[in-house]
């Protein structure tokens, strides 16, 4: 069964560019998962088709409405237990724990709605209404949630199983669970000999535990180095 992903965006054009492109177009194509981008405009109530207005209050910057984010999603939503999600920086922070758990909730609905927020923020009454799970990407502020929900998309469609070409590639990568969260270790490809840059010479000897033993160690060397938050409960 199809994953279904539901972009709820101001700018849909952003959003299906990257979803059509590379491993995300690829997983759409071999119907591992479906997109629909609803554009919220759609769902404004005026004929100026406004989706935005002042802060009540006053203040610097536009706030999205309510009536159009709310009626959006309630036209899009199939099933009532598909988690939404809402992207913005006042939320929980994404990682490779959230990414599972979001996946998991979301393969249990057969669906996931991805809410972007833009502008200064939206109304406080259309959280209220539709109680998302608030993320953020980390600590900086980006100018919409489209980028935020692109990156949500990525991390989650790489993990339904079939949709990386190599099955093991997922369970390799840095923070996932076979290195034990620790960083990827260098890796090499041809030509052996680049502007006098040669390849370090125990990938040339064909021994697969010495390879396994110095992939290991250079991994945890450069954690220890990088990342050392990484390695703190170990
Ligand atoms: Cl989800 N939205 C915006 N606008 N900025 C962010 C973010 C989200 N996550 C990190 N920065």
């Amino acid at each position: 069964m199809s994953l279904s992903v539901k972009v709820l965006t101001l700018f849909p054009d952003m959003i299906r560019a990257v979803l059509e492109t590379s491993i995300l177009g690829r997983a759409a194509r071999q119907g591992q998962v479906d997109y629909t981008v609803v554009d919220i405009r759609d769902f404004a109530v005026d004929k100026h088709r406004t989706v935005d207005d002042y802060p009540y209050g006053g203040g610097a910057g536009m706030i999205m409405m309510a009536p159009p984010i709310v009626e959006a999603v309630e036209a899009t939503r199939e099933n009532d237990d598909a988690p939404v999600l809402l992207m913005t920086p006042q939320g929980e922070r994404l990682d490779e724990g959230l990414v599972l758990e979001l996946l998991d909730l979301a393969s249990g609905a057969g669906e996931i709605i991805l809410l972007c927020g833009h502008y200064k923020g939206i109304d406080e009454r259309a959280i209220e209404l539709l109680c998302p799970r608030e993320v953020s990407i980390g600590d900086y502020v980006l100018t919409g949630g489209e980028l935020p929900a692109l990156v949500v998309i990525d991390a989650l469609v790489r993990r339904i199983p079939g949709v990386l070409g190599n099955s093991d590639s997922a369970e390799q990568d840095s923070f996932t669970a076979a290195l034990a969260g620790r960083l990827e270790c260098p890796w090499y490809t041809r030509p052996p000999d680049f502007r006098g840059l040669e390849i370090p010479e125990v990938l040339m000897s064909g021994h697969h535990a010495k390879i396994e033993a110095w992939r290991r160690e250079q991994s945890l060397a450069r954690t220890r180095q990088r990342r050392p938050d990484l390695l703190d409960d170990d």
